[in-house]
């Protein structure tokens, strides 16, 4: 009988395109920024090399100025919109014009950690120590311009959640006039139902046309854009790569990257208190556009755990995750709100890089209890349904794309 690391195994190996991996064969047939972060922390169980090269492939790619893209289209496919030539970034390898939640530099660290090739692991993360080290200055230069220590994306597939429950209000303010006609080729690959709506979609696209008209100039994207929103969830992920960056450039005696990014890190976590709602008992994210905290208490709030938030936050992140009360945690958004959808996307489904950051972080914090709860539910989840993409958390129902990569890489994270 086949294990389950066996498994995540095969399917981490059939998803390899040689120097990247793909998230599932047909629905994403490109290389994804975080996706890939979180793959090379499965790939080092079985091939530490392979997981070096994963990562060293996205940063191939990182723009001048500093940004690592979400796509990177290193092969045309059609089966994927929008591709490469709407996006028109004139790249000499094709790539889109905007970020993803940056894992980079918590994954670099870990794979140093546990590497058992010293050599290998020291050359290569000094090699990518100042890369990324230039993604995280990036950051707070163009998505913080006055300087307050937390960072807004300007699209929500910057989040890696697009179309939770947090865009709604700040979407109701991005036109979609004018944008070219398009054929969606998600649908096709994937239960419609299950996925973002043409309304969404609209938008989206509208802020790519939007982007592309300022050249993908990102020093300008921020100020112009309609959508600023700063996500707990985004900034946490960012705040723990710089504290992880900072003890890597230490131990590696690169001390002035050391002290830059303990800096920003600090400076971050102290700003996220500014994200804590007292009513909801958990973090918010804020739309910077309009000045105030977006009422939607989804997995971002959560999601906030991966940084060094105080003990008392992480207890409070704890009772929200157990209010939930379903089945397999932790949903996307509460099953006691009225936007609450089981089956589309990040409007109430568990997904298990989620999960595996949220259980990291809550460790960390003291709530060791919470965290296995986690991990097993998870581990649970995929004895149940198999390695889809994402799962309704009341009946653990695989939806989406099957046979996903991130979900096999979570799943060697948590057996080890
Ligand atoms: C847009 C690849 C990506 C993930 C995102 C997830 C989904 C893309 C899409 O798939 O987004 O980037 O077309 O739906 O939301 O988190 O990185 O797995």
């Amino acid at each position: 009988m086949t294990t389950l690391s066996e498994h995540a195994i095969a399917i981490l190996r059939e998803n390899d395109r040689g120097s990247y991996t793909v998230p599932t064969k047909g629905l994403y047939p490109f290389q994804w920024n975080w996706d890939s972060c979180l793959t090379a922390l499965g790939q080092r169980h079985f091939d530490e090399a392979r997981a070096w090269t994963e990562i060293e492939t996205l940063f191939a790619h990182q723009w001048l100025c500093g940004m690592v893209p979400h796509i990177v289209f290193h092969q045309m496919d059609d089966g994927y919109f929008p591709g490469p030539t709407v996006w028109a970034t004139g790249r000499p390898v094709p790539t889109s014009g905007i970020t993803q939640p940056p894992v980079a530099g918590f994954a670099l660290k870990r794979l140093f950690d546990r590497a058992t090739d010293r050599p290998a692991a020291e050359a290569q993360a000094r090699a990518l120590l100042p890369k990324v080290a230039a993604w995280h200055r990036w950051f707070f230069a163009t998505r913080d311009p006055g300087g307050e220590g937390l960072v807004a994306i300007l699209h929500p597939w910057e989040s890696g959640r697009d179309n939770s429950v947090d865009w709604d209000a700040p979407f109701a303010r991005v036109p979609t006039d004018g944008i070219a006609p398009y054929t969606r080729r998600d649908t096709q690959h994937a239960n419609p139902e299950h996925r973002p709506t043409k309304a969404q979609y609209d938008r989206y696209l509208w802020l790519v046309e939007h982007f592309r008209a300022l050249d993908w100039d990102t020093a300008r994207m921020h100020d112009a854009s309609p959508f600023q929103v700063i996500d707990p969830g985004f900034n946490a992920i960012l705040i723990r790569s710089c504290a992880e960056l900072a003890d890597l450039a230490d131990a590696l005696g690169e001390t002035a990257l050391a002290a830059e990014n303990r800096a920003l890190a600090a400076k971050g976590l102290a700003a996220m208190e500014s994200l804590w709602s007292p009513e909801h008992g958990q973090y918010l994210c804020r739309d910077r556009a309009a000045g105030a905290l977006i009422d939607s208490p989804s997995v971002g709030g959560l999601l906030a755990a991966f940084c060094a938030i105080p003990p008392a936050r992480a207890e409070a992140i704890t009772a929200k995750i157990e209010a939930h009360g379903t089945r397999f945690r932790v949903a996307s958004h509460p099953p006691q709100s009225a936007e609450f959808d089981a089956k589309r996307y990040w409007r109430g489904p568990v997904w298990l890089v989620v999960n595996y950051m949220i259980a990291d972080g809550l460790a960390h914090a003291g709530q060791e209890a919470a965290a296995a709860r986690i991990t097993a539910s998870s581990l649970d989840l995929i004895r149940e349904s198999g390695f889809a993409e994402y799962y309704d958390p009341i009946t653990g129902e695989p939806l989406g794309g099957g046979r996903f990569t991130w979900t096999a890489a979570m799943v060697l994270e948590f057996l080890a």
